[in-house]
């Protein structure tokens, strides 16, 4: 059993980061980024599950200038599981795949995901053809592969496996406003 809180990974995260683009996934992924730290280069998906990936992919091909980061529930990594292979297909050597694997769909109330009945995502991830692909269960762990994720060139993948946190803030609903805020942030990175 991991004792690695996701909140935690997240601060930890976004204290390894400068400016650079993290799109996250619905429920409590984007509930603990916009909790540990409400910034521009954040774009937070509201209800699209699954599409943080997809969406992190389109902006890594488009800004290879920047490494993208992208932020996915277990739950939601399943309910695309296409985007995994499109992905590795293009192999965008500046995108970055974390995944916060804690075997629930928690923000609807907790229910089993695959990886709960022994699924493993690492296996699924190296099986579509990416090669960086880690899994870490500990917040050392989980630094360390974001800093060799960050500085590497490929595709990276890291399945991180977290439990919940209980306590979120929830999210303003004002997906426009953060949109615009997100492009003008990326408008003001462009190299
Ligand atoms: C297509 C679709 N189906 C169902 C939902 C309802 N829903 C919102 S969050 C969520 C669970 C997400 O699970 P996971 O990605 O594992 O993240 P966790 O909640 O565990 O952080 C579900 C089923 C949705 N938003 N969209």
């Amino acid at each position: 059993v991991t004792h690695m809180s996701r909140f935690e990974a997240t601060k930890s995260l976004l204290a390894q980061l400068g400016d650079e683009p993290v799109v996250s996934s619905l429920g409590r992924t984007t509930f603990d980024l916009y909790a540990a730290e409400d910034r521009a280069a954040n774009y937070y998906l509201c209800g699209a599950m699954g599409m943080a990936s997809s969406v992190a992919l389109g902006l890594a091909l488009a800004r290879p200038d920047t490494k993208v980061f992208a932020l996915e529930g277990d739950g939601a990594l399943l309910m695309n599981l296409g985007s995994l292979v499109t992905i590795a297909s293009a192999a965008p050597p500046n995108l970055v795949l974390i995944v916060w694997d804690n075997g629930e769909y928690e923000s609807t109330g907790g229910q089993a995901t695959a990886t709960a009945a022994g699924l493993s995502l690492l296996s699924l991830v190296r099986a579509a053809g990416i090669q960086h692909a880690v899994e870490v269960d500990s917040l050392p762990a989980f630094e360390t592969a974001v800093e060799g994720a960050r500085a590497g060139f490929g595709t990276h993948v890291v399945i991180a496996k977290v439990r919940g946190s209980r306590a979120h803030t929830g999210l303003p609903r004002t997906p426009a406003y953060f949109t615009e805020r997100f492009i003008q942030a990326l408008s003001s990175t462009s190299r």
